[in-house]
């Protein structure tokens, strides 16, 4: 790590701030819709007349699921390549600031859609459910503005590049450029839906849409989506939280190598969710889930390293047996504790997800809220509590201040509070899902039917759950607000890790973008072409909008 700056420029901080500040407002925002939800889903609350469970939900999802994500990774990539490829050029920053922009105007007209009830299509927006053209719009923006974002940290990549000729980039460069890279390859499939069907029949241009090639388009990028959410966290998984704990990278080229598959095996494997869509032949489901599968290998490759990393810190700290080194780890730290709640549910979380890829077992859970569990492990455990273990440090370094004894003290008590919760949500969700319980559905005892039943107490059990994970987001704004404006004056570290002496020297290859990427488009090519020719070709007359808001 030649080029490490010791502190992130002021003016790289702002902008990274500046996206920062709308992801944590979208917190303060998403989280209220989500208690309220769980709240209306026990039965036991109802909401004022002037809104709907839907509109609540759309809300929710759209907020966290698309706004949050985006605005933190965009800032926290901003803040990787600015810290170790060097300050960003005048024109870098500026086009930084201009996909800032253009992403929060498109915020702000999406949401406004939204709560005008204009838009109550869920964070999927699954046609023939029809928003209005302005929130497809918004939509649009946000994505363009991420592209913008996006084209800010190419240009920083390749500047750096050209500085040193025939080195490998430094890691979190590297591991933001692929992510980058597999958004803009990914965010194709949502904006050709967006532009070529949705929008001109919201506008009225066309009477009729083709429900199937949509949802098609909105799988080719919903789920490299899932994994551009997870690759930020794998970042500080692999490249800053050996840093904190004291310890080494395990191996730089393995970093790499399980990014570089995400790259390749993200993309052509939106079929499993489809796996109950009439109109798409069982074999190229079957082939989307063999590669499916194939995408979980870098996930295993990521908790291999990870378990060496933390073995062999704790070894040689003395620790002995299979699992002596645990009691090595700083378990005093928020900064390390935080994350690790995020990894020890990504367990669970992973498992879940392979139940989920199975075509067998996917008849089971599929619209059951068994998925909601799964992605509030996934997503809503596992990446956001590394985000806020990230935001612990990185806000104070940006802002410079520091992060208190009592500050920490209480970032892990909302790491806590937030694993409290979510066992009891997640847990109650993946149990009723399996009872068959709908996801995406408002309360309802079906006609006081018997299975309906069953599912009630579970529901409690997701309000108990909710209302304390309602209580983390209390405590994660404090703290961010703390740390923004109130904390002392100082300088907090900014944690990159040093790859361990034993790891292998990191080959060129990775950096050959034209490789990586022709087999990228060749994958996809191979999964998505017939099956979308025969969508096409046998294409029904399509469906006529829907608005039930
Ligand atoms: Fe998923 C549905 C399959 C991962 C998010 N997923 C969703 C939806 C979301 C989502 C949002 O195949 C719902 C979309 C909607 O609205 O309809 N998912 C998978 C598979 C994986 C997976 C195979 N999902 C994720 C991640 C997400 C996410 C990551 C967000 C961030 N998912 C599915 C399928 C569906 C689905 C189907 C459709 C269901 C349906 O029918 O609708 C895999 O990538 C998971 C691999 C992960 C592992 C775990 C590795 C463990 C690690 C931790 C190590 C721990 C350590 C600590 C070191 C194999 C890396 C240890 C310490 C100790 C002391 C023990
Ligand atoms: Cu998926």
């Amino acid at each position: 790590m030649k080029s490490v700056n010791t502190i992130v420029d002021r003016r790289d901080g702002k902008l990274v701030m500046a996206h920062f500040y709308v992801a944590f407002i979208a917190l303060a925002i998403g989280g209220l819709a989500g208690l309220l939800q769980t709240l209306v889903r026990s039965g036991k609350f109802e909401l004022p007349s002037w809104t709907g469970y839907y509109q609540i939900l759309t809300i929710h999802g759209v907020v966290l699921g698309l706004v949050l994500t985006t605005f933190f990774i965009m800032g926290f990539q901003l803040a990787l390549v600015s810290k170790t490829s060097g300050t960003l050029t005048a024109k870098q920053r500026k086009t930084g600031w201009i996909g800032f922009w253009t992403m929060t105007v498109g915020t702000v007209m999406a949401a406004v859609m939204i709560l005008m009830n204009e838009a109550s299509v869920l964070y999927t927006f699954y046609a023939p459910l029809q928003a209005h053209a302005l929130f497809y719009i918004g939509l649009t923006l946000v994505v363009v503005g991420s592209w913008i974002d996006g084209a800010a940290l190419i240009m920083a990549y390749a500047s750096w590049r050209k500085a040193n000729p025939g080195k490998p980039s430094p890691l979190l460069t590297f591991m933001a450029m692929v992510n980058t890279l597999m958004w803009i390859v990914a965010t194709i499939g949502v904006a050709a839906t967006v532009l070529f069907q949705l929008l001109p029949w919201s506008l009225g241009l066309v009477e009729r849409v083709d429900v199937l090639v949509s949802r098609t388009l909105f799988w080719y990028f919903g789920h490299p989506l899932v994994y551009f959410w997870l690759l930020p966290a794998y970042m500080a998984w692999y490249a800053i939280v050996p840093k904190i704990i004291g310890g080494k990278i395990f191996s730089d080229s393995l970093a790499r190598m399980s990014f570089i598959l995400f790259l390749l095996f993200s993309i052509p494997v939106g079929f499993h969710h489809q796996l109950t869509e009439p109109g798409i032949d069982p074999a190229w489901k079957f082939l989307q889930v063999v590669l499916t599968f194939l995408v979980v290998i870098p996930s295993l490759m990521t908790a291999f390293s990870l378990f060496a990393t933390f073995e062999m810190y704790g070894r040689s700290k003395g620790a002995t047996g299979l699992f002596g080194w645990l009691k090595k780890l700083p378990w005093g730290d928020a900064r390390f504790v935080v994350p690790f709640i995020g990894m020890l549910a990504f367990i669970p979380a992973g498992a879940g997800g392979l139940v989920n890829a199975s075509h067998q077992l996917n008849q089971v859970v599929h619209n059951t809220i068994w998925v909601t569990g799964h992605f509030h492990l996934t997503l809503a455990t596992s990446v956001v509590l590394t985000f806020f273990g990230i935001s612990y440090w990185l806000v104070p370094h940006l802002t410079g201040r520091v992060l208190t004894k009592a500050m920490n003290k209480l970032a892990i008590i909302q790491g806590v509070v937030w694993a409290i919760g979510m066992t009891f949500m997640s847990g109650a969700m993946h149990a009723a899902g399996l009872l068959g319980a709908p996801r995406r559905s408002s309360f309802s005892t079906y006609g006081g039917s018997e299975q309906a039943m069953e599912w009630i107490p579970y529901q409690v059990a997701q309000a108990v759950g909710g209302s304390i994970l309602f209580l983390g987001i209390i405590l994660m704004l404090y703290i961010f607000i703390n740390l923004a404006f109130f904390a002392p004056k100082g300088e907090e570290e900014f944690p990159v890790g040093e790859v361990s002496d034993a790891a292998e020297k990191t080959p060129m290859v990775f950096e050959n973008w034209k490789l990586w990427i022709g087999i990228t488009v060749l994958l996809i090519l191979f999964a998505y072409t017939i099956p979308f020719i025969d969508m096409i070709e046998n294409a029904p007359i399509g469906s006529k909008g829907y608005k039930f808001f």
